[in-house]
């Protein structure tokens, strides 16, 4: 094992893994440099990460350009190396020493890459922190993640997507409430909450019809907007509160009025569209039939997909686990579901020797 950092202001690398995070009150609808027009709440994950490595070299001769690479699962790849490079061009707008590098940057994911899973707030979250603590690297600095950092990172995430702003932090995370322009955790949650699951039902992985970008323009000029952005703000009030009083039962009903009321936007927009799928409906449909004979809270809400995300106390994990095998997989593509439960936040990541080198 060697550290997650080695180098010098000449050579090195720096590698981070962050986890995705699943929104209970949505984030949908922006202005500005990626402003919120409405404070969100999510649960950061565990096991759904991105593990990503920065190598940098100092250029031989210096010019004015960002220079990167971009590897995905060991491939090079442009669509991302062009997203990075964008973003790498904004960062070096307030530190000009990025210019003065080759940088290389290496990615993977925990889960399937076709697995339908948002990976942008675990991979903007994963480079914001490596680029931090490259750096810090650069300024002889030893990174350390206290208050101050954490939002200036987290500020930096949320530049590359706004929901990885979130991803900064374990635990349940707010978004837009305390600032708008970085993310903190939730404070005295409750101990019920402490220990969630997530089982993410796998109903179609393949790329969405409309992207997030989209879906957030055309929360511009829409007709309901202010009425939605008022309405998420109340939500967020209330299912914050949930959390802190150890209220399952409003959390329960505002993380699904979440679901259907980001969706529902899509469907009523100038140019409607739908992402669920006639299998998300018959999914919800089976867990509505079945809620009575389970003793135990459990709710559900959908990301920007048709992928359902159903959120429950994880000592039931096992029941749970068994209906989706019973009850649920005949749904679901390939019979896939990913386990995961709340996690704690984003590390720095340790590899072996042959990797690094
Ligand atoms: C969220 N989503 O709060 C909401 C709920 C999807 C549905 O944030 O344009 O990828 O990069 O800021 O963060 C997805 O949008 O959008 C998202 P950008 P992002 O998690």
């Amino acid at each position: 094992m060697i550290p997650s950092i080695r180098g010098s202001i000449d050579e090195g690398f720096v590698a981070w893994q962050a986890p995705s995070n699943i929104a209970l009150v949505k984030y949908w609808g922006k202005y500005g440099l990626q402003l919120p027009c409405n404070p969100s709440l999510s649960m950061t994950l565990k096991n759904s990460l991105t593990i990503t490595e920065l190598k940098w070299r100092r250029k031989e001769k210096k010019s004015p350009s960002i220079v990167c690479d971009y590897f995905f699962e060991g491939k090079e790849n442009n669509q991302f190396k062009s997203k990075i490079k964008k973003y790498l061009e904004e960062m070096a707008q307030s530190d000009h020493r990025l210019y003065d590098y080759d940088i290389r940057l290496s990615s993977r994911n925990t889960f399937p890459h076709s697995a339908g899973i948002a990976s942008s707030a675990s991979s903007m979250a994963a480079l914001a922190l490596c680029l931090k603590e490259f750096l810090s690297c650069l300024s002889d600095k030893k990174m350390i993640l206290d208050n101050e950092t954490l939002r200036e990172v987290s500020s930096m995430a949320r530049l590359g997507s706004g929901s990885a702003c979130r991803s900064i932090f374990g635990g349940w995370v707010e978004w837009g409430d305390r600032s708008l322009e970085y993310a903190s955790q939730l404070g005295s949650v409750h101990s019920s909450f402490e220990s969630w699951g997530d089982s993410i039902l796998i109903v179609d992985s393949k790329p969405k019809s409309v992207s997030s970008r989209s879906g957030h323009a055309a929360m511009k000029g829409h007709h309901y907007g202010n009425q939605r952005f008022h309405q998420a703000r109340d939500h967020f009030n209330k299912v914050s509160q949930a959390l802190r009083d150890g209220d399952i039962k409003t959390l329960i009903d505002y993380t699904i009025r979440e679901t259907f009321e980001l969706h529902g936007m899509m469907m009523l927009g100038e140019s409607p569209f739908i992402l669920m799928k006639p299998n998300t409906i018959e999914i919800i449909n089976k867990l509505n039939e079945n809620a009575v004979n389970w003793n135990f809270p459990w709710t559900y809400t959908l990301d920007a997909g048709p992928n359902i995300h159903l959120l429950y106390p994880l000592e039931y994990k096992n029941t749970v686990v068994s209906f989706i095998s019973s009850h649920l997989s005949e749904f679901l593509e390939q019979r896939q579901f990913i386990q995961d439960q709340i996690g704690e936040g984003p590390k720095p990541f340790f590899h072996s020797q042959e990797q690094s080198d």
